[in-house]
């Protein structure tokens, strides 16, 4: 007994040395090659996962989105917290909702506070080399939240457009916006301290309203004839809010400034922009179409379906060049020898309605404005064509990166990395549950103001303000959320365990606001 504890104490005290220089090689390996990742994030704006071919759209073929997802991981359920382009991004920045961040709308006289906790401030302090180029919507200028940045200002132009720079002066650059900002993007990328890892904050235009298209792509998808979503005609029954908005391809799509039928050249600034030989090859195109639209004399439903086609046809036509455009980007990772120690995320900056519901816009919580595409890509931590169910939200990107960066999450941030869920496909206590809280009203598509919470399998929703109402959805039985279950189901366990997880995530993220209308329905 007395042999054999020795010979296994002088074995032990090999093994131990043994290890610890294993140890002590291994932390130096990892020292000299462990260099923390670079990031690459690509936010488009109103880009829906109904127009991305890795999310199984038969509209167009996204080849080089596609790629990421093949190559990384593509979320099946990022959500938003805000459907919104100012409030989205700022849920981005700062890990939080928009009743902490302070931005609930897109307003210019409450422009965002650049001077709180941003996940690009906190890289850049830890020596990660950051950059912002493109749309960023935040009505004030991004200041020291990044150490370079030329971003277009407000919505930007899609043609010559203009962009401001780090000492405030406005430059105009020749050529299509997508281009200009992959061209923008590299050029910052070659001029980088290679030193240092950097983080690249790519703001595109595309794809949002009026949906103008490069003009190579121009016709791109003439021959095609789109299918109409099956609850295009919805007649809003049971959903007073959805009833009462203005946001319909019917009644407020434009003819002239969204559809360019007979637009009036002279009145809109952007046309303006476009030199002589831009103007005639758009002129060519739209006047054709507008001599077309006119022989048919369409109205009633035809001219409903008329718009819903045009629509689609613009609004394809822009997102070829954002495919193509993320394309080059991969590119120049790959010839650059970058793609290896890069993360990449390509997302947009909420959901958006290409007809279903008959509407266009976004703002809602039901599925196709409140979900968003998010495809990453991380050699050596994602495994190539992974895809996740698990439901993350925009406020979770901030805590992510930061983790993904080796660097601590400030407890103030309310988002959680999911960098748990990129490693092995799963995290412990992940959110079973989302919340969810829309503000701007009325202007300008009277999206009346809700909060609600989406679970795998339901939605409840409370509608405030101008229309008060609850709306409860079976998202297996019903995914295109027509029929409203709350009346029926309100006495419920069922609606009880909702309200009692809303109530739950209202108090977690500290939405005084929305718990104050819930206090006093409880108590009249
Ligand atoms: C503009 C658009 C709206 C759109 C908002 C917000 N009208 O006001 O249709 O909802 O932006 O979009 S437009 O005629 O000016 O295009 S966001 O993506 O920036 O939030
Ligand atoms: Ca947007």
């Amino acid at each position: 007994m007395f042999l054999f504890l020795k010979l296994n104490t002088s074995t032990m005290k090999r093994s131990a040395l043994f290890f610890v220089l294993l140890i002590s090689c291994t932390v130096s390996w990892a020292q000299k090659n462990n260099k923390a990742p670079n990031i690459l994030i690509i936010l488009s704006d109103d880009h829906a996962y109904q127009a991305i071919s890795a999310y199984g759209s038969k509209l167009m073929q996204t080849p080089n989105i596609d790629r990421i997802a093949k190559e990384g991981v593509i979320f099946q359920n990022a959500c938003v917290t805000n459907s919104l382009c100012g409030p989205s991004r700022a849920s981005w920045l700062t890990g939080k909702y928009s009743h902490v961040n302070g931005l609930k709308v897109n307003n210019l006289s409450n422009p965002f506070n650049i001077n709180q906790e941003l996940f690009s401030r906190i890289l850049k302090q830890r020596d990660y080399q950051t950059g912002l180029i493109g749309k960023w919507h935040l009505q004030t200028l991004p200041g020291d939240a990044f150490d370079y940045w030329k971003i277009v200002p407000d919505q930007g132009q899609y043609y010559n457009p203009d962009f401001i720079e780090m000492n405030h002066d406005t430059v105009q650059i020749q050529g299509y916006i997508t281009d200009i900002i992959t061209e923008l993007s590299t050029q910052w990328l070659d001029h980088r301290d290679t030193s240092k890892p950097f983080c690249l904050f790519i703001g595109e235009k595309a794809t949002h309203r009026a949906w103008l298209p490069d003009l190579q792509d121009l016709g791109a998808f003439d021959d095609r004839t789109f299918p109409l979503p099956p609850n295009f005609y919805d007649d809003y029954r049971d959903r007073i809010a959805a009833k009462n908005q203005d946001m319909s391809i019917a009644k407020t799509m434009l003819l002239d400034e969204d559809l360019k039928v007979h637009v009036n050249y002279l009145e809109k600034a952007f046309y303006s922009r476009l030199n002589a030989e831009q103007l005639a090859t758009f002129k060519t195109y739209y006047e054709k179409l507008s001599k077309d639209f006119d022989s048919h004399h369409y109205s009633g439903r035809e001219l409903t379906e008329w718009k819903y086609q045009r629509f689609l046809k613009d609004y394809l036509s822009t997102a070829r060049s954002l495919d193509r455009n993320i394309g080059k980007i991969l590119d120049y990772l790959d010839k650059n020898g970058l793609s290896e120690n890069t993360v990449v995320i390509y997302a947009s900056d909420q959901g958006f309605y290409l007809g279903e519901h008959g509407w266009f816009d976004k703002r809602f919580m039901y599925e196709e404005s409140m979900k968003t595409p998010v495809i990453m890509r991380y050699p050596g931590v994602i495994k190539a064509g992974t895809s996740l169910d698990e439901m993350i939200l925009n406020i979770d990107f901030a805590p992510t990166l930061l983790e993904i960066a080796g660097l601590n999450v400030p407890v103030s941030m309310q988002g959680a990395s999911f960098l748990p869920l990129l490693k092995t496909g799963k995290a412990e206590n992940w959110r079973k549950a989302a919340y969810y809280h829309y503000y701007e009203y009325p202007e300008p598509h009277r999206v009346s103001p809700h909060f609600g919470v989406r679970t795998e399998q339901y939605k409840l929703i409370r509608f405030y303000g101008p229309n008060d109402a609850w709306e409860l959805y079976d998202l297996k039985k019903d995914p295109g959320e027509m029929k409203n279950l709350y009346e029926e189901k309100k006495d419920t366990e069922l609606v009880a365990s909702l309200k009692k997880q809303l109530s739950a995530l209202i108090s977690q993220y500290r939405d005084d606001e929305a718990m104050t209308i819930l206090k006093n329905e409880s108590h009249p």
